[in-house]
Parts: structure tokens; C-alpha cells; sequence
């Protein structure tokens, strides 16, 4: 359906055409190797809808800088990403690279030199599929997120980027979760790298941000705010309580929101009203938005009911923080609703902005 826009912001919308590198073959769930909950018509949705709506001002994504990069992630782990395939099938190995031994509790958190062993130091789970172009669609990806916060940088009011894989599961040195970069926590790093004091990160994903959580979690700079399904119930599992807040100079600067399974709009937006309050009061001159959709009703791997309509309303409270604002993709599985549920953020934002 093609509507007539009645407003004349045109947000920008970075998105690289490399995520097609990524295309994983199956996924372990439920004891069976499904294809990927996470796949590339995930992003021809959210472009069909753009189109739709007359949004035509996409934009790739200028070339990828290793160096902020490097301030949120661990050498080692990007050296592993980039060299993961090469040594997997040197290794002999057929399929794709799926982990298999963990350094669990009670073990040593030490990374051996086999690739077999490598890759469970690096995952945190058995979902995320690393393939030969996985390297270059993760950097396209976090490059994406790099060229949208600058425009903010620049003055646009608000950029979103198509980023595909997604980020937020990405710790210092883990993927998993569909995720191998930090793109959101790259496009803060950048913000403060320019001189911006206080910048937030508020992740609306179904899934708890671990990867941007940890990757902040001791420093004053950066609050980070996460509603998610409940951790007792939802993955990953191992983070997202209440009582985390941060640690150290950063005690105080996370917020963590867990939410039960079967959480609708009017109780999911209390809880967004209560983060955006933290983001006001922390000060912040800029922020990124962790800008999933999995939280819809029709979700396949996810537990709460918002409605197509409620993403028009959720769109226009975060254009109620009055901030510069960078919207990061990550993550949102029924497929067909994907395009018209982020388009519908992007337009309540506009709307309200
Ligand atoms: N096997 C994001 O939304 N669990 N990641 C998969 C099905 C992992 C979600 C359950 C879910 C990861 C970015
Ligand atoms: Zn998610």
C-alpha cells in the first residue's frame, strides 16, 4: 500500500547490501538444525516498506573504521571473527561453524589455539551460525551504524541503520544471539569519541542487551537501559535482572526493565516511560536506540504482545527525549510484520519530532 506522507522529514536510512555474505544455513532449536530465525528477507521487508511509504533516501554505508570499533571490542575477538572460516575449513571441517565446547563455570576461561575450542571461548550460545562472508556482512553491518551516527554527528535530527546481522548480544569478546558486532555500542563509542560527554543507550529488543551491557557496564559515560523479557524465562538467560546497575565508576548508569512472558503494550510502555525518565536525568546529549521488533505478538522465538499500531506510539515517545537519536536494527522474526512494525517506529518518531 502506498500512502501519501503528510509530513516532510525524511529521516536517513544507511543500509549495505553485503548482509546478503551472511546467510546461515540452519540453526539448532528445539533439538532440531532449522533454517535461521534470523535471515536476509528480514531486511527486504523493512526496504518493501520504505518503498511503500515513499521512503526513498537510503544511503550505504561509507567504508568500515576498525577504530572505535576497537574501543568497545577486544583484538583478539575481532582477529577471531575475521579469521574463523579460514581456520575452520583448513581445519577439515564441512558444515558451518557451530560451537560446541564452552568454558563453562568451574572451568578455565582460557583460549585454546583449535579452532573447535576457539569458537566456544568466543560464542555464548549454539544458534549463531558463522559462514564464509559472516566477517564482511558483521563489518558492513557495524558500518552501517558508523555512517548513521554520523549524520547525527553531522545535525541530522535522527538516521537509522539497516544493520543485518544485528549487535546487542556482542560482548567484548562473545557473539551469539544472531550477533557478532556491537553496532549500537559502536555508534555511542562514536559520539563520545566526537566529544559528547553523557550518551544513552536504550535497547527496546525483545532480548536483554548483555552484549552492550557488558560492554558499558563500569563506565559513567554511557547508560544503558534494556527492556526485555524476564531472564527466568527468556534469553539469554544469564542477564538482564533488575539488580543489575553497573559496577564500579558505572554503578548507577544501567537499567534493566525484565518483563513477563505475555507483556502488552500498556505495561511495555510504563516500563519505556520509566527508561526515558533515566535518560533525561542522566543528561544525555545524544541516543542510540537498540531498535528491535521482536517483541511483536506474532514473534516466533519471543513472548510479548505489542501491536503493529503500538510501534507508531512507541515512535513517538522516543522523539519525546528531544535528542539526537541513532536507531540501530536488531532484531524481530516474523518476517512479514518486520517492515511495517520498524517503519512504524520511524514514522511516529517523525511525526512527533
Ligand atoms: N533457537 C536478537 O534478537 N535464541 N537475537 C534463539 C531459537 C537466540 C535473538 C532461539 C535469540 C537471539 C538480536
Ligand atoms: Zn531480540
Amino acid at each position: 500500500m502506498t500512502r501519501t506522507r503528510t509530513f516532510q522529514v525524511w529521516m536517513k536510512v544507511v543500509y549495505s547490501d553485503a548482509h546478503l555474505r551472511h546467510v546461515p544455513q540452519a540453526e539448532l532449536h528445539g533439538g532440531l538444525m532449522v533454517p535461521p530465525f534470523e535471515n536476509p528477507t528480514r531486511v527486504e521487508y523493512v526496504l518493501q516498506r520504505l518503498r511503500d511509504v515513499g521512503w526513498h533516501d537510503w544511503v550505504a554505508p561509507d567504508p568500515w573504521s576498525p577504530e572505535p570499533v576497537l574501543r568497545v571490542h577486544d583484538a583478539d575477538f575481532l582477529a577471531f571473527l575475521e579469521h574463523a572460516w579460514e581456520e575452520w575449513t583448513g581445519a577439515g571441517f564441512a558444515g558451518e561453524i557451530i560451537p560446541g565446547n564452552f568454558p563453562a563455570r568451574r572451568m578455565r576461561q582460557r583460549c585454546p589455539r583449535f579452532i573447535d575450542g576457539k569458537v566456544g571461548y568466543y560464542a555464548l550460545a549454539t544458534e549463531t551460525a558463522i559462514t564464509s562472508g559472516t566477517w564482511e556482512a558483521a563489518q558492513a553491518s557495524c558500518a552501517s551504524a558508523q555512517t548513521a551516527q554520523q549524520w547525527v554527528a553531522r545535525g541530522e535530527r535522527a538516521a537509522f541503520a539497516l544493520c543485518r546481522p544485528p549487535g546487542h548480544h556482542a560482548a567484548r569478546d562473545l557473539y551469539g544471539g544472531y550477533c557478532f558486532l556491537n553496532n549500537a555500542a559502536v555508534a555511542a563509542q562514536q559520539f563520545l569519541d566526537q566529544g559528547a560527554s553523557r550518551v544513552a543507550v536504550l535497547d527496546i529488543d525483545f532480548h536483554h542487551g548483555n552484549g552492550t551491557q557488558d560492554i558499558f557496564y563500569e563506565r559513567p559515560e554511557v547508560l544503558f537501559a534494556s527492556l526485555h523479557g524476564r531472564p527466568e524465562d527468556s534469553f539469554p538467560y544469564f542477564s538482564g535482572y533488575a539488580d543489575e546497575t553497573g559496577a564500579g565508576l558505572g554503578s548507577g548508569t544501567t537499567f534493566n526493565y525484565p518483563l513477563a512472558p505475555g507483556t502488552a503494550y500498556p505495561r511495555w510502555a510504563e516500563a519505556l516511560t520509566q527508561a526515558l525518565g533515566e535518560v533525561q536525568r542522566f543528561g544525555a546529549e545524544a541516543l542510540v536506540i537498540s531498535l528491535g521488533v521482536d517483541t511483536f505478538k506474532e514473534d516466533p522465538i519471543s513472548s510479548f504482545r505489542l501491536e503493529s499500531k503500538d510501534y507508531l506510539d512507541c515512535g513517538k515517545r522516543l522523539a519525546q527525549a528531544k535528542l539526537p537519536t541513532v536507531f540501530v536494527m536488531e532484531g524481530g522474526y516474523a518476517v512479514e510484520a518486520v517492515g511495517v512494525n520498524v517503519v512504524n517506529v520511524l514514522e511516529g518518531f517523525e511525526q512527533a519530532a
